[in-house]
């Protein structure tokens, strides 16, 4: 059974990527730590040996953490400490089989994800990432009626497939920001007190809400279940010119598929900050000018990166010192 652990050591804690100053600083105060100076992401093989030497792992996205990862017979790690609130690069199977506890970071990132879902939603509509490009590669003529037209965002309808933390935070901005409609779907019913605080309505299935929307943001986990949520048959169902913004996990969307519907403008355009494989762009989407693109920067503000930090600080803590750890998902 995995559990909490006390241990008549400190605990042996691996860090897997930098994080800021001040959070390694806490850590190396309360665990015995050993930090990954080179920033470089760890192999399969540096996971296997690490599960013999350290009581706690702290992994990021980055760190695929499937059967090749785990698979050691016994481990001495007794929890994998998440930075960041998706996991879906933890194999749960593989982690229960070595009796691993698993824990996230949510809430703290929720308001700086979905700010940075309104600025892909912002730029895409308004064009914003064409027109820096057509800027900086000094090809600007000057003003004209019909420069670099966009479509307008106020008064909207918004689908948002997801509706957790992040996904009502988004509903937040585009409804009390920008007098947006919200329809949502999400796989358990929301509460009616929680729709009503964004002017939501929530329609059973992802069918229903595509062909209503001008706009359409992902908020739903990632993982074998939502693979390719969106595909070529989903994509069809959206307006022409609806805009698909994702920040939730790379693999929720079927990318050739996209490709495709942005090249012939079946929709509008697209906003992406997550990847299929990323740090590897598919080739297709390099020549979509209707995308703009980010790398991974939903969470990627000081406050909340040291507020992860300090989350996943306060989870191995309740763990070695024998409580259930408030953010455990596995
Ligand atoms: C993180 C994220 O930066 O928390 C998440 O799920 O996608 C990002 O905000 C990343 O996952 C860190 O592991």
């Amino acid at each position: 059974m995995n559990g909490p652990a006390v241990l008549n050591h400190k605990p042996k804690v691996l860090v897997t990527r930098r994080w800021p100053a001040a959070v390694e600083h806490e850590l190396s105060e309360r665990f015995d730590v050993v930090f990954n100076t080179q920033d470089r992401p760890l192999t399969p093989a540096d996971f296997r040996d690490a599960l013999g030497k350290f009581d706690a792992i702290l992994p990021t996205v980055t760190d695929g953490m499937g059967p090749e990862a785990l698979g050691v017979a016994k481990a001495q790690t007794r929890l994998l400490a998440n930075y960041g609130v998706g996991f879906s690069h933890i194999d749960p199977k593989a982690a229960r089989d070595l009796d691993l506890t698993v824990t996230n970071t949510p809430d703290v990132l929720s308001e700086c994800t979905a700010d940075l879902a309104m600025t892909l939603m912002l730029m895409v509509a308004r064009r914003a990432g064409e027109g820096e490009r057509e800027l900086r590669a000094g090809a600007w003529t000057g003003w004209r009626p019909t420069h670099l037209v966009g479509s307008k965002v106020s008064g909207k309808t918004l689908g948002i497939i997801g509706f957790g933390r992040i996904g009502q935070a988004m509903a937040k901005r585009a409804h009390h920001g920008f007098g947006m409609k919200i329809l949502v779907q999400n796989r358990s019913p929301v509460r009616q007190e929680v729709l009503d605080a964004y002017g939501a309505t929530q329609v059973p299935t992802v069918e229903d809400l595509l062909p209503e929307c001008d706009f359409v943001s992902l908020h739903c986990p990632g993982g074998p279940a939502n693979r390719h949520l969106i595909n070529s048959s989903r994509l069809n169902l959206m307006k022409p010119d609806a805009f698909l913004i994702n920040t939730a996990r790379g693999e929720v969307i079927d990318e050739h598929a996209l490709g495709q519907a942005l090249m012939f403008d079946c929709i509008g355009g697209a906003a992406l900050d997550v990847f299929d494989g990323e740090p590897r762009i598919a080739p297709v989407l390099l020549h979509c000018d209707n995308l703009v693109m980010l790398p991974h920067l939903g969470s990627a503000t000081r406050e909340t990166r040291e507020a992860m930090g300090r989350r996943v600080l306060d989870n191995i803590t309740d763990f070695f010192e024998g409580r259930e750890p408030r953010d455990k998902v596995l």
